[in-house]
């Protein structure tokens, strides 16, 4: 078994912009602090740094409220890359300021296309063995049916899930641990897309917590949420803990905050 979907050489991120106190939420519970967003999120950086990785930070942008959270932006795989086409309207633009960034690392990267098609990298968990993308608010079936078309040359099918309804990405609800295992809420364990997984359930309460990310030999897990922590260390995983209060008043997590991946062949 290889380790692919969870080591990998490089991560981009982009720093918060001050545009931040207009992102998207689902529930207003209060303007996110920028100076706090961005204390939370340089510790964000120097944890993926700390394992090796080479962390390529990429200016805000102030024409992007949620332009910080560039996963949404593509997909990310040894074999190649995609860039989304986000499915909410105010985020379109984020996709192709990602692209040039891309193009210099993936010789082939390539795009959704198609005005119907929609597609936001939250909702897509990759696995050693498979790519799942869970139907969404912002992922559309002819997202999915674009996407598989796109990678069907890379060796993992794309399988198409559900995102649980009220809940923003596939992957506010789950993430991939180890090989085998995720880490998932009830209620999207609960549609049995994880068949074959091994799932460790998050404590009832802190549902806020599933969305963290295996990143090489670490966990970057969202702070204050004890108990499923508990759970990851007695799994035997190496936990570090970042403040989320920020990203949570705007729906974003740890998963959001970056792209991981180890690009094809030398890198210039
Ligand atoms: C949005 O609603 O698009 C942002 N406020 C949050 C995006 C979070 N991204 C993610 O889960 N991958």
């Amino acid at each position: 078994m290889t380790e692919r979907s969870f080591r990998f050489t490089h991560a981009i991120t982009r720093l918060p912009s001050a545009a931040i106190i207009r992102g998207l939420r689902a529930v207003d519970t209060g303007t996110p602090d920028l100076a706090l967003m961005s204390a939370h999120h340089a510790a964000y950086r120097a944890a993926l740094a700390a394992t090796g990785a080479t962390v390529i930070d990429l200016p805000a942008l102030d024409a992007y409220p949620d332009s910080v959270f560039v996963e949404d932006t593509a997909l990310c795989l040894p074999e190649g890359a995609v860039i989304m086409r986000p499915g909410a309207p105010t985020r379109l633009g984020e996709a192709a300021e990602m692209a040039p960034h891309l193009a210099a690392l993936y010789p082939d990267l390539r795009r959704i296309e198609g005005a119907d098609a929609f597609i936001e990298g939250g909702d897509i968990l990759v696995t050693e063995t498979e790519i799942l993308v869970g139907r969404s608010a912002r992922t559309n079936a002819a997202g999915v049916a674009a996407l598989a078309r796109l990678t069907a040359d890379w060796g993992r099918p794309v399988r198409e899930v559900h995102t649980p309804p009220g809940v923003l990405h596939f992957k506010t609800d789950c993430s991939l641990m180890d090989a085998e295992t995720v880490l998932a809420t009830d209620r999207l364990a609960a549609s049995g897309c994880f068949a074959g997984y091994r799932v460790i359930p998050v404590v009832a309460g802190e549902e806020a917590a599933a969305n963290a990310i295996r990143f090489n030999d670490v966990v970057l897990f969202p702070a204050g949420f004890p108990r499923t922590r508990d759970r990851l260390v007695a799994a035997g995983h190496a936990v570090t803990e970042i403040g989320n209060s920020e990203c949570a008043k705007i729906d974003g997590g740890m998963s959001c905050l970056s792209l991981r991946f180890t690009p094809p062949g030398p890198v210039s």
